[in-house]
């Protein structure tokens, strides 16, 4: 039987998704953005999933596109269709991690290049290690960034740093990314997987209805004028404060013991 591309594990509410196909730096290919597509679902579906963590296998976190996938080769001279392989897996990828109903941590344990990093910026938090870089692969072979990155890179570092990065394809180590404020913290490897466990399981104790609608209000945010987004965080805060969680935050606190969240 083949090698799942994408490992399953569960520890108390927090699911680890880890991209498993070391041997070409747990590149993208179909068979991985199926498995990975199904593993996140699943998780979505799961109550008792309270936050997610993907990371990778062996040395590298995600080298993007599998460019050596049979699906990237060309056929009878004709090039392969590479927007649509965008259209049908990196869009449906991006917009699945964003939309989550629980909180999402890269934890980018080595170098996340091409569709590999903006897979990962599109987390809502990222840890990474010191020895991990992030690289805009994409000028290199002819391409813009995918995967959400021409989105995601000037709203994370402004349009001079995005254009940098993307234009020249270097390498970013972690903790200049951090610097940048491209990711939100760079740890020494011996503590990555410890630190991201302690983010994960802070994260899962969490009111995740509201973290997940956080994350959505900020992305929504964007475009609008400060007036929509006052109108729009009234309008989320009154759905969330009908919910549970509002009401036992606030017992909760009054009675100065733990909250005990359950909405998602
Ligand atoms: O359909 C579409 O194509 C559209 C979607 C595009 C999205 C994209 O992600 S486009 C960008 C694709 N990714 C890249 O261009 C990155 C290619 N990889 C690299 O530049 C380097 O591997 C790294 C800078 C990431 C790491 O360098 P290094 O020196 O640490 O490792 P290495 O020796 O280059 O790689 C280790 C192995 O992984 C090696 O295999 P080998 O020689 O040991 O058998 C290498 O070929 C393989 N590998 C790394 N990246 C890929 C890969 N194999 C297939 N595809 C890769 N992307």
């Amino acid at each position: 039987m083949a090698e799942p591309t994408v490992l399953i594990a569960t520890q108390c509410a927090v699911r680890t998704l880890t991209l498993n196909r070391p041997a070409s730096l747990n590149s993208f290919t179909l068979a991985m953005h199926g498995e990975l597509m199904a593993a996140l679902e699943a998780a979505a579906a799961d109550a008792s999933i309270r936050a997610l963590v993907i990371t990778g296998a062996g040395r590298g976190f995600c080298a993007g596109q599998d460019l050596a996938d049979p699906a990237m080769a060309p056929v009878d001279g004709q090039a392969p269709d590479v927007g649509a392989v965008v259209e049908r897996h990196y869009k449906p990828l991006a917009l699945r991690v964003r939309s989550m109903p629980v909180p999402v941590i890269a934890s980018v344990n080595g170098v996340a290049a091409g569709a590999g990093a903006n897979f990962a910026l599109c987390c809502d938090m990222v840890l990474a290690a010191r020895s991990a870089s992030f690289i805009q692969a994409f000028s290199k072979i002819g391409l813009i960034p995918d995967c959400g990155g021409t989105w995601l890179l000037p709203r994370l570092v402004g349009r001079a740093q995005a254009l940098g990065l993307a234009m020249t394809g270097d390498k970013l180590p972690a903790e200049r990314a951090e610097q940048l404020g491209l990711i939100w913290q760079c740890v020494d490897d011996a503590a990555l997987a410890d630190t991201t466990m302690a983010l994960a399981t802070k994260l899962a104790q969490m009111p995740s209805r509201a973290l997940a609608a956080t994350r959505r209000q900020i992305d929504e945010s964007m475009p609008m004028s400060l007036g929509d987004a006052l109108s729009a965080e009234a309008t989320t805060q009154g759905v969330l404060g009908r919910g549970g969680d509002f009401i036992e935050g606030v017992a909760a606190f009054l009675a100065k013991r733990p909250a005990v969240f359950k909405d998602r």
